[in-house]
């Protein structure tokens, strides 16, 4: 049993001075006692809150991120660059890429989530073949290394091997730049049942599934997959992109006479289990219907902004008592504060207020925001970890409180100073299963995941 001593922490009631944690050897939290008096011991400076989960991971692609900047040649039916022309370019990407690299790519952003304070992830893992498209020797090949890559860096994660065998509704064939995704239902279920057995002891990694999008599957494929995950764990998480696009939506439309997400919840039973990527585009009757299923909104605003996505309905989401937490996606950048301000800000743009996600008077939209997120991303992850209290994970992150703007500022007022003011990272300290991994705003391994990455990245543009 350690014992960790915090100048201050957020607990679950609320700001606390002088804050004791005791972490048992498995990194579980045990005690959590305020107004504590350490004699011997190290105080911990700043101040410390629950880590961050991080529900919506392609690893792969921070090794892409800007490359898809550049407008593509003017083409002859006058689509502008899209969504679905930067997913052309995401899969050109994979023509080469390797398993070693694709653990290089995850271990240096693993690496660097940490430092952005982020303690676990959710990976949406869906290259799983190799270049031809071909399965690898070992069907979870590339699924066991993203494990490998977080166990390294020192991340929790929720691994979520991705379903996808259609290239759109209906069971339509796939294009050739999908092969590497690929999967029937028995060659699915044995990268699950390989990862439930390899990884049950382990509290650090949880295991799910992830139906790509109601694009990749049947209604056939999907119902049986549950069914099989049912009988590993009938609480797995399942996590599906949604409604993310007008395309998308017009395109169930055709196929089932439903949009997205009311498809899914009158064919699904949709209910905590469940976390939704992105649901831009719903209804007032699915948005209320979807918050009342309990299932997670899987928000992603720097990449669904990135990709001209749309503005998910989160005013109207939240007042319905609906559960939302925050994912980088496509990594295209890697900073916690602009998912949470950036999601506050496009509903300001939109309804013309402030302090819109607030959720009440006087309260901090800071707070509001990181505790929303951190409620959101514990139920898609699906692990106990979120709140600073016993039984729950060590997991949490300490800010520098001595440099501006967060300096002389306390409480609630911090995460608001954080989120909307601070142009620097505050995240001194890290803390995953009680053991620290991020020091003084420096990961042990950084320049080794620095360089390795490196060495990806210039072997991939030079080809
Ligand atoms: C993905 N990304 O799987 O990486 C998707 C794009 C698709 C986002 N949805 C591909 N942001 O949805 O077909
Ligand atoms: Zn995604």
């Amino acid at each position: 049993m350690t014992t960790l001593h915090f100048e201050t922490a957020l607990l679950p009631d609320g700001w606390a001075n002088n804050v004791s944690v005791t972490v048992s050897p498995d990194g579980t939290i045990g005690q959590v006692i305020a107004d504590s008096n350490p004699s011997e011991t190290v105080v911990i400076p700043g101040a410390a809150l629950p880590g961050m989960p991080n529900l919506h991971s392609h690893a792969f692609q921070r090794a892409m991120a800007g490359l898809g900047e550049v407008s593509g040649p003017a083409r002859d039916d006058g689509e502008p660059d899209s969504f679905w022309t930067w997913r052309q370019v995401m899969y050109g990407f994979l023509d080469a890429l390797t398993p070693d690299q694709i653990e290089t790519i995850a271990f240096k952003l693993y690496v660097d989530m940490l430092k952005a304070g982020y303690t676990s992830v959710a990976e949406f893992h869906y290259v799983h073949h190799n270049p031809d498209g071909a399965p690898y020797d070992d069907r979870a090949e590339t699924s066991r290394r993203t494990i490998a890559a977080a166990a390294r860096a020192g991340i929790g994660i929720t691994q979520l091997p991705v379903l996808y065998n259609h290239g759109g509704f209906g069971g339509q064939t796939p294009t050739d730049g999908q092969r590497r995704f690929l999967n029937n239902a028995d060659g699915f279920i044995q990268i699950v049942s390989a990862l439930y057995a390899e990884n049950a002891d382990n509290p650090h990694v949880r295991i799910g599934i992830a139906p790509h999008s109601l694009r990749a599957v049947t209604p056939e494929l999907l119902g049986d997959v549950i069914n099989a995950l049912n009988g590993f764990d009938a609480k797995a998480p399942i996590h599906i992109h949604i409604a993310e696009q007008m395309k998308e939506v017009d395109d169930c439309l055709a196929w089932s006479g439903q949009r997205p997400v009311e498809w899914l919840l009158d064919h699904q039973s949709v209910d905590e289990r469940w976390c939704l990527i992105h649901a831009t585009h719903m209804t007032d009757a699915e948005t209320d219907a979807m918050a009342k299923a309990g299932a997670v909104a899987g928000l992603c605003p720097a990449t669904e902004a990135n990709l001209g996505d749309g503005i998910f309905p989160a005013v109207r989401f939240a007042e319905q008592g609906g559960i939302w937490g925050i994912g980088s996606d496509s990594h295209i950048s890697v900073n916690m504060k602009e998912e949470l301000r950036w999601l506050e800000y496009g509903q300001r743009l939109i309804h013309r207020q402030r302090t819109v996600l607030a959720g009440g008077a006087e309260r901090s939209t800071g707070r509001a925001l990181y505790e929303a997120a951190l409620n959101g991303g514990t139920r898609a992850c699906a692990r106990p970890i979120g709140v600073l209290a016993e039984g729950r994970r060590a997991d949490l992150i300490v800010l520098n409180t001595e440099n501006t703007p967060l300096a002389g500022r306390s409480g609630d007022a911090l995460l608001d100073a954080w989120l909307f003011a601070c142009d620097a990272n505050p995240v001194s300290d890290v803390f995953v299963g009680g053991k620290q991994v991020v020091s003084d705003g420096i990961h042990a391994k950084q320049d080794k995941a620095e360089a390795d990455m490196r060495a990806v990245m210039e072997k991939l543009i030079s080809g």
